[in-house]
């Protein structure tokens, strides 16, 4: 299998990240990227190329104008505004407060354009993030083209940015830049599986009120896990995307044995909607030393989802997400590719 990446990915380099009433160290760093990078090429899993430039055109057809002209400029207006060092937002225009019309001061434009303050926004965000959609569109070409899988190494991850907002580390959604791009180039249906172990409120909120993109998404309950806000049982869709979103919430805890009949059930729904496409939301953070994440696959268990992905017959298109137990990042990631295609 072919894996994209780009080394302009690692320059979104986060120092701190706010979590437990703290500034803590960040987890969404440039080294989970290079141990993915060795372990693919520690068990030979293929070649790894650069992505070429496609342009602002893609991400365009899903996220929101203005959005993409704040992460472009926001560095240089931030400089302006007398700051150093990386941005957290700290105000949100919630319920009775507007979001229209957009701020001028950086500041509410932070808050207008996010969803959580846990986020480092930085010097090099944008092009790391760009590169990194770049990426997963490379990617969805590979397959496009006739590969039965390609793996696009996300990173910054995409789920939870929505068409107007990050959060959640994400900053462009990669998955939901990639199944447009498929729409765009000969695709009738795309499906869209997320297994990372947080809900991917972004990429359901960009295709909730459609029928061609079906999102599939497996995840510790929002009740007890981030986003806290959605991924609830019962959000399936509105107006011609009613029955094209599908929920997992797991209770905290869940293992193999609890997360198998679930997956089984998210394939039957792929293999209803018998895309052209699959794309993976490949979080690795199921994983039981994971250092913010509620479910409990080991690592052998990764495979087992490589082999019922496999089984679906669908070319897939495969993005990383989360993961942060860096040092089993890679390990874990090769053993969902590896079994994928050995099946
Ligand atoms: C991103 B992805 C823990 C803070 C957790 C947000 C988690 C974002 C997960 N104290 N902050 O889906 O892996
Ligand atoms: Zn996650």
């Amino acid at each position: 299998m072919k894996t994209v990446f780009a080394d302009t990915q690692l320059l979104h380099a986060p120092r701190h990240e706010i979590s437990d009433g703290e500034l803590k160290p960040a987890v969404e760093i440039p080294s989970r990227a290079e141990f993915v990078l060795k372990a693919i090429s520690d068990r030979k899993l293929g070649e790894i190329i650069a992505p070429e430039d496609f342009g602002l055109a893609p991400l365009q057809k899903v996220h929101d104008a203005g959005y993409l002209e704040f992460l472009e400029r926001f560095w240089e207006k931030w400089q302006a505004a007398g700051r150093t060092s990386e941005a957290f937002p700290f105000v949100w225009p919630v319920r009775s407060l507007r979001a229209d019309p957009v701020p001028n001061h950086i500041d509410g434009q932070l808050g207008r354009y996010s969803m959580d303050a846990g986020t480092p926004l930085g010097e090099n965000t944008w092009l790391a993030a760009k590169a990194s959609a770049h990426t997963a569109l490379a990617a969805a070409k590979i397959v496009n083209e006739g590969a039965a899988s390609a793996f696009g190494l996300c990173r910054p991850p995409g789920h939870h940015a929505g068409s107007d907002f990050y959060g959640g580390y994400c900053f462009l959604n990669n998955a939901a830049i990639a199944a447009q791009w498929l729409r765009d180039n000969g695709a009738e249906r795309v499906a869209i599986l997320d297994v990372d172990c947080h809900h991917g409120n972004g990429t359901q909120s960009i295709f909730y009120d459609r029928s061609d993109v079906l999102f599939l998404s497996i995840h510790a309950d929002p009740r007890e896990e981030y986003p806290y806000f959605l991924g609830h049982a019962d959000e399936t869709g509105t107006k011609g995307g009613k029955g094209y979103t599908r929920n997992w919430p797991l209770a905290l805890g869940t293992d193999w044995a609890g997360y198998a009949p679930v997956l089984d059930e998210a394939c039957h729904w792929l293999k209803v909607f018998n895309p052209d496409y699959l794309v993976v939301s490949l979080g690795l953070d199921c994983f039981e030393n994971d250092p913010i994440s509620g479910l409990k696959f080991k690592t052998e268990d990764f495979s087992k989802l490589g082999k019922r992905l496999a089984q679906a017959e669908v070319p897939t298109v495969f993005l990383m997400e989360g993961g942060y137990a860096v040092d089993a990042l890679g390990t874990n990631c090769v053993n969902v590719l590896e079994a994928f295609e050995a099946v």
